[in-house]
C-alpha cells in the first residue's frame, strides 16, 4: 500500500456507508408494513395504470398480484432482503471498521396507513434490533426518517405532502421513533435530498397527480416543499424536547453547476442554480426563505402558503448540521440567447475536462472541495457527507472476487479532498458512501448499479442467491478507516 500524504481526518471523525430501507430491506409487506410510494414506483411512469392498480383496498390479492412476478417475486425497488440479512450485514460493516451507518426507517412499517394513531409493534422492533445490534459494535446509527417513500394510503387520502394534515402525521411517526430509541441514536435525517421533491413528486411527495413540469404539478410540488420545510423543524424541535443529546440534520441534493463560460450571463446562471438548489438548505440551517425565494416563486409561477406559525417555528427550530449527497457536477448556463434564459441551468452539458461513469454522471473531486467549503460559509454548522460513489456495472469472477479498482480511485480522490477541505478549516464530521453493500438503484436500474463494498447475488429481476462476497473495496476501505483517511 502506497503511503499517502497526511491529512487531517479528526480522531472521532464518522465513517460508514448509507443506505435506504426501500433499496435495501426487501420484505415488502412483512410483519404488518403498508404499501408506500417506492413499492409502486413502477407505475410511476403511468400514473393511470397506478391508479388502475393501487386503488383501495390496496392489500388485496388483486393488487398483490399486480406487483408479485410469476415467480412470487417482486419486480423491483424491493432491496437485498436486510430485512433478514441484518446481522450478518452489520458484522460485514463492522469488520470494516464502520464508526456510524446511515439507514433510513419505513414510515409504513410503523404506520402502516401513515396517520395511524397506534405504531405497528413489529415494524418498531425490527428498527430496534437493527439499532441495537450497530450499538452492539459501537456503529452510530444515522437514520433518515423519510427517504424516497411515502405511505401510500396516505397518498390517497391527502394527496401526500400536498397536504397540510400530512405535517401533523409526520410529527407523530416521527415522535414515535424519537421516544423509542431515545439514547440511542444521536444522528438524524429529517428528509432525504428534500431539494428534489420538485422531480421526485410522487416517490418523495406522495403526490398521487404529480404530472411533472406542468403547471398544475409544479404547485403542488413547492406546496410539497413548503410543508416538508415546516415539518423538518417541527420533528427538530420535538427531538431536541424528547431527546436534548439528539441531532437533526437536514439534507440536500448537491450539485455544483459551473458557469458554462467567463460570460457574466453564464456566472449568473451558475449563481441562480446554486439559489435554487440551497434553497431548501437556507431555510432550515438559516431559519427563514432567502431573499430570493420570492423572484423564484414569481418566475415558476408557484406560491407557498406560508403562515405566521411557520414563520416562527421555522425561525426558532433551524437544524443541528448539514448534509448532502454528492456524485457529480454540472454546467450552468452557456444558451445560445444567454440574456433570455439567464438563471436556468442545463445539466445536458458535458465538461470538457471530466471523466464521466458508465451512467454519464460527471466525476468531479474537486467540486466536492468547492462544496464543502460553500456550505461551510454559507451555514457556519457541521457538515456531513452522507452520499457518494460510483455506480458501476461490476463482475463477479469465478473465484467470487469483484476487481472494482474503478470504486476505490473514483473514492480515493473524493476522500483527498474531503482531506483538502479540512485543511480548509471546513468542519466535516463524517463520510458515508452510498450503497455501502450492493443494492437496488434509485434511478430504474435495479441490481445492474452498483455501489458497494460488498457484492449481493441478486440480478435485475430479483433472481439470485442473495450471497455477499467482499470486493477489492472492502478490504481498502476498512484500511482507510484503520489509519483514519491518512493511507488511501
Ligand atoms: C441518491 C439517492 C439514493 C441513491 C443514490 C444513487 O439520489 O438518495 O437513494 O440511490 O442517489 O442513485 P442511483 O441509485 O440512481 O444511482
Amino acid at each position: 500500500m502506497k503511503m499517502a500524504k497526511k491529512y487531517v481526518f479528526p480522531e472521532n471523525f464518522l465513517w460508514g456507508g448509507a443506505t435506504a430501507a426501500n433499496q435495501l430491506e426487501g420484505a415488502t409487506l412483512a410483519d404488518g408494513k403498508g404499501w408506500t410510494t417506492a413499492d409502486t414506483a413502477k407505475y410511476e411512469a403511468d400514473p393511470k395504470l397506478r391508479m388502475q392498480q393501487m386503488i383501495a383496498p390496496m392489500t388485496t390479492a388483486k393488487v398483490k398480484d399486480a406487483l408479485v412476478d410469476k415467480n412470487g417475486l417482486y419486480p423491483k425497488r424491493y432491496g437485498i432482503d436486510f430485512y433478514h440479512h441484518y446481522k450478518d450485514d452489520i458484522k460485514l460493516f463492522a469488520e470494516m471498521g464502520f464508526k456510524t451507518f446511515r439507514l433510513s426507517i419505513s414510515w409504513a412499517r410503523i404506520l402502516p396507513n401513515g396517520d395511524d394513531q397506534t405504531p405497528n409493534e413489529a415494524g418498531l422492533q425490527f428498527y430496534e434490533n437493527v439499532i441495537d445490534e450497530l450499538l452492539k459494535y459501537n456503529i452510530e446509527p444515522l437514520v433518515t426518517l423519510s427517504h424516497y417513500e411515502f405511505p401510500l394510503a396516505l397518498s390517497f387520502k391527502q394527496n401526500g405532502w400536498e397536504s397540510r394534515k400530512t405535517i401533523a402525521a409526520f410529527e407523530h411517526y416521527a415522535t414515535i421513533l424519537f421516544k423509542r430509541f431515545k439514547g440511542k441514536v444521536k444522528y438524524w435525517i429529517s428528509f432525504n435530498e428534500m431539494n428534489i421533491v420538485m422531480m421526485t413528486g410522487y416517490l418523495s411527495g406522495g403526490l398521487l397527480d404529480d404530472k411533472k413540469q406542468t403547471k398544475t404539478s409544479l404547485q403542488a410540488n413547492y406546496l410539497a416543499m413548503h410543508h416538508q420545510l415546516v415539518a423538518a423543524a417541527r420533528v427538530t424541535k420535538k427531538l431536541h424536547e424528547i431527546d436534548p443529546q439528539a441531532q437533526m440534520g437536514s439534507m440536500i441534493l448537491r450539485l455544483e453547476n459551473y458557469p458554462a463560460t467567463s460570460k457574466p450571463a453564464d456566472v449568473l446562471a451558475s449563481l441562480q442554480s446554486d439559489q435554487e438548489n440551497f434553497l431548501m438548505m437556507d431555510v432550515l440551517a438559516r431559519g427563514s426563505y432567502p431573499s430570493y425565494a420570492q423572484r423564484l416563486f414569481d418566475q415558476k409561477n408557484v406560491a407557498v402558503d406560508l403562515t405566521t406559525e411557520d414563520i416562527k417555528i421555522l425561525r426558532e427550530n433551524t437544524c443541528d448540521f448539514v448534509a448532502f449527497s454528492y456524485y457529480m457536477s454540472g454546467i450552468a448556463g452557456g444558451q445560445e440567447d444567454d440574456d433570455e434564459v439567464a438563471g436556468n441551468s442545463s445539466l445536458s452539458k458535458a465538461n470538457p475536462y471530466l471523466e464521466k461513469s458508465e451512467w454519464g454522471w460527471q466525476i468531479d473531486p474537486v467540486g466536492l472541495r468547492i462544496t464543502l467549503n460553500k456550505m461551510a460559509e454559507r451555514y457556519q454548522k457541521p457538515i456531513f457527507i452522507v452520499e457518494n460513489g460510483l455506480g458501476a456495472h461490476d463482475k463477479l469472477t469465478s473465484d467470487n472476487e469483484v476487481h472494482d479498482s474503478y470504486r476505490i480511485s473514483y473514492l480515493k480522490r473524493h476522500i483527498e479532498q474531503i482531506g483538502e477541505a479540512l485543511k480548509d478549516g471546513v468542519d466535516v464530521i463524517g463520510y458515508t458512501p452510498w450503497g455501502c453493500i450492493d443494492l437496488i438503484s434509485a434511478s430504474g436500474n435495479e441490481m445492474s448499479k452498483r455501489y458497494g463494498f460488498i457484492y449481493v447475488d441478486q440480478d435485475d429481476q430479483g433472481h439470485g442467491s442473495l450471497k455477499r462476497y467482499k470486493k477489492d473495496s472492502f478490504s481498502w476501505y476498512q484500511h482507510v478507516i484503520e489509519t483514519n483517511g491518512r493511507e488511501l
